[in-house]
């Protein structure tokens, strides 16, 4: 065909063009394969050589010409395509949404409850570092050099320079003391790492612990603290019990055990038939921890105590099993 012919029917096309997808065709009629300017183009070879330079160069411009309409209309559809969507689509932002079905998750509500009741008690708050010295971790609280939870089995250490990931909140009780002066009457929530897993155990879990220093504190103050804690905590007036221990950070040193909240003492498979069940430690601070943090043991006293939250949140819901705190099944947090 003419070359001009070929042109004035690329403008009739093109004004005929409604949609990207007859701009498609349009394309495919004058560009693709089998194209009108691609046949123009393929049929140059067969000119006779003194026609070749000046027609060859003709269909080269139609060429570009019709690659530059194809663009242009292309540019042109899209931009009326925006503005459609533009003018036809919108939302309306007053719709009021479904109520949130959201609640905290179960450890979450733990820990605050466990917090609202110290803070009632007018204790403080006071939070540390995950990645902890070792010194703070270990040495201030009067744990020997070769204590059994200072193995490369049971802490995770993060780098040869003393830093590991703390296996209790203890240290922000020494960043306290070391930090204020007494009286002091604080509690430490927060994550912990230890190297376990198992069915009971899970390699972060959670504790709260606390700490009294003042004068005048003994182990009446602690006792009744701690069951004034529990009390509130299960909502019941729980039978509490001291059983003496051994803590190389307190002395005396004592395990917490309550009447067991899910059999009422008779014996079950949870208080493995004891009718008791362990929640706490405690213990009067050692006077080698409070010199250590440069208060005088001669002039003040402390106690301490720490509990798993886990372990708690378990007992208090009723729940079997420490994993399903971890995985996060919807089934399973739905019902808190
Ligand atoms: C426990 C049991 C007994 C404790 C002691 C201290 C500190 F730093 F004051 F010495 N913090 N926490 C302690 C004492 C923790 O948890 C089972």
């Amino acid at each position: 065909m003419h070359l001009k012919g070929i042109e004035e029917e690329l403008h009739r096309d093109l004004s005929e063009v409604k949609s990207l997808s007859d701009l498609q065709q349009v394309k495919a009629k004058y560009l693709g394969k089998k194209g009108l300017i691609t046949q123009a183009v393929a049929g140059i070879k067969d000119l006779p050589p003194e026609e070749r330079r000046e027609y060859g160069s003709r269909v080269n411009r139609l060429k570009e010409y019709a690659e530059q309409l194809i663009n242009q209309k292309e540019e042109e559809l899209n931009r009326e395509d925006i503005q459609r969507q533009l003018s036809q689509e919108w939302l309306d932002l007053s719709i009021p949404l479904e109520p949130l079905q959201g609640t905290h998750h179960p450890i979450t509500q733990t820990l605050r409850r466990i917090k609202n009741i110290f803070v009632s008690m007018g204790f403080s708050i006071m939070e540390g570092p995950e990645v902890e010295l070792e010194e703070y971790n270990f040495d201030m609280l009067n744990i020997p050099k070769d204590h059994p939870a200072r193995d490369m089995q049971d802490t995770f250490y993060v780098n040869k320079k003393g830093y590991l990931l703390r296996t209790h909140t203890s240290p922000v009780q020494i960043r306290t003391m070391l930090s204020y002066k007494p009286p002091i009457y604080m509690v430490a929530p927060g994550r912990v790492y230890r190297r376990d897993d198992d069915p009971t155990h899970s390699p972060m879990f959670h504790q709260v612990e606390g700490l009294v220093v003042d004068t005048e504190v003994g182990f009446g103050h602690m006792k009744y603290t701690i069951e004034t804690f529990l009390k509130e905590f299960f909502e019941v007036d729980v039978p509490v019990r001291f059983r003496a221990s051994y803590f190389p950070f307190t002395e005396p040193s004592a395990e917490v055990d309550i009447g067991c909240v899910i059999c009422r003492g008779e014996g079950c498979r949870v208080c493995k038939q004891t009718g008791w069940l362990e929640v706490m430690g405690c213990g009067m601070v050692h006077p080698v921890v409070l010199e250590n943090c440069g208060i005088d043991p001669e002039f003040y006293r402390g106690f301490a105590f720490g509990m798993g939250v886990e372990r708690l949140a378990m007992l208090y819901f009723g729940i079997d099993n420490i994993k399903l705190f971890f995985e996060n099944h919807m089934r399973f947090l739905r019902q808190f």
